[in-house]
């Protein structure tokens, strides 16, 4: 069921420590970690402990996690020492977007120049 952990995803495993990851910041509903193939310097994701297969979805049934996980993508920022420079938030959402894992994630960017359109 949505926003219960799935035996079959990744970052439910992540999560609850089932899989390794370099965790950078953890709170009671979120946590941070790097990313396995970065694409920035500073490449963090931020994911929920609820399982939602996206963004919308989990911002749908659990709005207060959603913006939990914005105030750690800006706290990530912060610790990471890119909010001075400038940072990106994405959400892929849906596979046509380039979503690839079905569990909600903030990609955080930064330390590099980044262009617009992304593409
Ligand atoms: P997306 O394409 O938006 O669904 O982003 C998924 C990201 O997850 C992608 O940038 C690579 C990352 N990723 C995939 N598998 C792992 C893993 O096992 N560990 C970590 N740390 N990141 C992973």
């Amino acid at each position: 069921m949505a926003g219960e952990p799935q035996s079959d995803c990744l970052f439910c495993k992540i999560a609850e420590g089932e899989v390794p990851a370099t965790i950078v910041r953890e709170t009671e509903t979120t946590v941070a970690f790097r990313d396995i193939n970065p694409q920035a310097p500073t490449h963090v994701l931020v994911i929920p402990r609820v399982h939602y297969p996206d963004a919308a979805s989990l911002a749908a049934a659990a709005p207060t996690v959603a913006a939990d996980i914005l105030r750690e993508a800006g706290e990530v920022a912060e610790q990471e020492k890119i909010d001075g420079s400038g940072f990106r938030i994405v959400f892929n959402t849906g596979a046509g977007a380039g979503q690839t894992v079905f569990h909600a994630h903030a990609h955080v960017l930064g330390g590099r120049g980044l262009n617009w359109p992304p593409g």
